[in-house]
């Protein structure tokens, strides 16, 4: 007979902590019993489990992409955020919605590639979430077969949306009561937290299931990388510009950026650093969008022990005038989001002397 605690049993527990025990284990844990969350803890673990199957069909769909027809390349349609529609992100949207149809669970999802939320009304009686995600993250990635990501996040529904304009999403990120992503690299890997503390599972092909990989995940408060579009320096404000001439100028900086937000947050969140896609002079609101993806990372990275702020407040604070609202990020170890945010103090410093003198 094997000796308790060997070898065997430790890996033995790891496969057998899925994502949906783990996340039950959480709610479980660490809201009491007379908490209004306790009874949905049943809800989230359900939740995520669906989220979970559809990072296994679109991972599985990413996989074969190439010997598919009709998987890659665009649609020749233009979506509501005035970009070109890819195939995967058709795909990757309708997986979503197909995952949640008859759970229960969900009412709306909104997303990047919709105009409107997608109601499902014959989950609205009882599903009082909805489910808000960026289906392919780093569209661009897709066809030259780099890594992609989803990203995802939950709120509860505010009142009875009559209208049916979703108002009540217009609300801060503290509303968010789990937030993630999933990583289509060489393994697939979903991150997760539902305010407490970030987890990450790692699919296992042979199981079918997310596994643990790593629990309480902390950022470190600094890092090496940092990870922006260069190519949009002479764009950028000053004070953008100040930071990077900063980190060209000094030792222990390295640049990474590979047009997958997914992948660069997920570098970070384990060895350090900060990502930014600030606004431009023609678009001070950036590119990334609040509700689908800068948001839910923010929670992410603040529950790592890091840092999310547009350069001027904190993205957890922004209150969205509208679903699709973009705005400018800056996330990751606290120390350089802090850093990035000296610059940009500064040159509004100056800015307010000059302007009084
Ligand atoms: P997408 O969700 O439409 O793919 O857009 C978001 C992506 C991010 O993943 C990435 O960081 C950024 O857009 C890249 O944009 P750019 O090519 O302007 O650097
Ligand atoms: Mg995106």
């Amino acid at each position: 007979m094997t000796a308790p605690n060997s070898l065997s049993d430790h890996s033995l527990d790891r496969d057998c902590t899925t994502l949906s025990r783990h996340v039950l284990q959480q709610l479980v844990s660490t809201h009491k019993a007379d908490s209004p969350l306790a009874p949905a803890a049943q809800d989230i673990s359900a939740i995520m489990n669906r989220i979970a199957l559809a990072g296994k069909l679109i991972a599985r769909r990413l996989s074969r992409a190439g010997l598919v027809d009709n998987a890659l390349g665009f649609t020749g349609e233009v979506n509501v955020q005035g970009e070109s529609v890819k195939r995967m992100d058709v795909y990757a949207n309708d997986v979503f919605i197909s995952v949640f149809k008859q759970s229960g669970l969900v009412c709306r999802l909104a997303s990047e590639e919709m105009e409107h939320p997608y109601y499902i009304p014959e989950n609205c009686p009882i599903g009082r979430y909805t489910l808000l995600y960026d289906p392919i993250d780093g569209s661009s990635n897709v066809d030259i077969n780099l890594n992609v990501g989803s990203i995802f996040s939950i709120r509860q529904q505010e009142g009875e949306d009559l209208d049916g304009k979703a108002t009540d999403l217009l609300q801060d990120g503290h509303k968010q009561i789990a937030a993630g992503y999933i990583l289509y690299g060489p393994s697939t890997i979903l991150v997760y937290s539902v305010g407490a503390g970030v987890h990450s599972f790692i699919l296992d092909p042979s199981l079918g299931e997310f596994i643990l990989a790593q629990e309480n995940m902390q950022v470190p408060q600094h890092g090496p990388v940092y990870s922006v579009n260069e190519g949009n320096f002479w764009q950028w404000e000053e004070s953008i510009r100040d930071y990077i001439r900063y980190v060209h100028r000094h030792e222990g900086y390295t640049a990474r950026y590979s047009g997958a937000l997914v992948g660069d947050i997920h570098r970070i969140l384990m060895q350090g650093g900060v990502f930014l896609y600030p606004g431009t002079r023609h678009k001070p609101e950036g590119k990334l969008r609040l509700l689908y993806e800068t948001a839910p990372l923010a929670f992410l990275m603040e529950q790592a022990g890091g840092k999310g702020s547009t350069g001027s407040e904190a993205l957890m604070d922004v209150i969205p005038g509208e679903l699709h609202q973009r705005t400018p990020a800056i996330l990751g170890s606290a120390e350089d989001v802090e850093l990035v945010q000296s610059f940009i103090q500064e040159r509004l410093r100056e800015a307010e002397f000059a302007n009084v003198h």
